[in-house]
């Protein structure tokens, strides 16, 4: 056992500190004339086709409306006319083209005026040739739910008919815009998306005419942007490693993605090492280009806390256990203390090298999450060296 194995001093070693993610995507918009702006002679909505089913022609209506809008001068909206009682059902619908083995994310607004209830609908196709000629997948589970956003507590995403829908049936008050978004992981061999803005007027109650209003829906390709980090305390280096869905290196020759480390670096690596040279918040994003053009990004700052070394804990963040290795002049011992000050541990170091931490204090119950302050200190009582070390669950 020897005390003094390795030799430390004035090296500077790398320790950072996450503290906040952001996001930002970019995505282009798949669908044409998604705030239904443009409108043809008949006043319908360029790009969006239209269907009623159980109702004729004058009990349901498709037209473009400038009393309610998210964005712009107009909506997409469907009227129901009190008359027939028996199903009547009606949607605007656009099928976009889409690639293999990606998510999308498709996101939308309503607005119901005394309508029962609201269907939106998500088909997903291997082919598509008009709303009569198409193949649809028949592989639709809720394992193609990725992720959406946070639905009233009656509400939930689900599958009907090889399509990925909800039925709004009153759950939302009416004249309030509504917005939503859900990700989808289309099934293998799914070619197109189709997008229902779907209502169905009759099957709730025979006798209601009402409308609905639809604006600004969205349909893009996403990829879940993620990364974390970890420090070799040895090496000095902190490794950045892209951890997104679909992994990026999976995506394509004409995707390409780019890290920019925050000190004027930069790396076309999937998985880079870097070391900073000196104290600072440093914000390192890593942005995805999809033929040239800006697809989604995701950013993290940290702090990077250079120091030189009599002892070096590792790894940080630890969530087992932390490796303390030392180079000591005389008898010192180890003490840990919480972020108030509390002394949870304080052992003599001597016999082995490194120490191993294993998170217990002295009485050998295991330390809460949170930020510690590991000391070496001498016999004289000087503090040798003082280090932050974030144990991470
Ligand atoms: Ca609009």
């Amino acid at each position: 056992m020897c005390k003094y194995m390795r030799s430390l001093s004035c090296v500077i070693a790398m320790f950072l500190i996450l503290i906040i993610a952001s996001f930002a995507f970019a995505a282009p918009n798949l669908l044409e004339n998604p705030s239904f702006e443009e409108v043809d002679v008949d006043g319908i909505p360029v790009g969006w086709g239209y269907i009623r089913s159980g109702a004729k022609e004058h009990h349901m209506f498709f037209s473009v409306s400038d009393e309610h809008v998210v964005s712009g001068n107009y909506s997409g909206r469907i009227e129901i006319v009190e008359e027939v009682a028996k199903k009547r059902e009606g949607f605007f619908y656009q099928v976009v083209p889409i690639e293999e083995g990606r998510l999308y994310k498709i996101s939308f607004n309503y607005l119901r005026d005394n309508i029962a209830r609201v269907m939106p609908n998500i088909i997903f196709y291997e082919s598509y040739t008009d709303y009569a000629t198409n193949v649809k997948s028949s592989n639709v589970d809720t394992s193609c739910i990725y992720d959406h956003s946070q639905l009233e507590s009656d509400l939930a995403w689900g599958t009907n008919n090889g399509a990925i829908n909800f039925g709004d049936i009153n759950s939302t008050p009416d004249g309030e815009w509504i917005h939503r978004w859900i990700i989808v992981d289309p099934p293998a061999g799914t070619n197109y998306i189709g997008f229902w803005t779907n209502i169905k007027g009759g099957v709730v109650s025979t006798s209601r005419r009402g409308n609905i209003y639809w604006d600004d829906i969205c349909i893009q390709e996403y990829v879940d942007m993620d990364f974390y980090y970890s420090v070799d305390t040895d090496t000095n280096t902190i490794t950045l490693t892209e951890a997104c869905y679909p992994a990026l290196n999976s995506l394509g020759a004409n995707y390409m993605w780019e890290w920019d480390l925050g000190d004027g670096n930069t790396s076309f690596d999937l998985n880079p090492t870097h070391t900073y040279d000196s104290v600072d918040e440093y914000t390192v994003t890593l942005t995805l280009k999809k033929d040239g053009q800006i697809l989604s990004s995701v950013s993290k700052t940290f702090i990077a806390i250079p120091i030189e070394k009599t002892f070096v804990p590792g790894p940080n963040p630890v969530s087992d256990i932390l490796s303390i290795y030392y180079d000591i002049t005389s008898p010192a011992s180890l003490r840990v203390y919480n972020i108030s000050g509390n002394a949870v541990l304080n052992v003599e170091l001597g016999d082995s090298n490194p120490y191993k931490w294993d998170l217990t204090d002295d009485n050998g119950d295991r330390v809460p999450r949170g930020f510690y302050i590991v000391q070496i200190v001498y016999e004289t009582g000087e503090v040798a060296e003082t280090h932050t070390v974030y144990v991470s669950n």
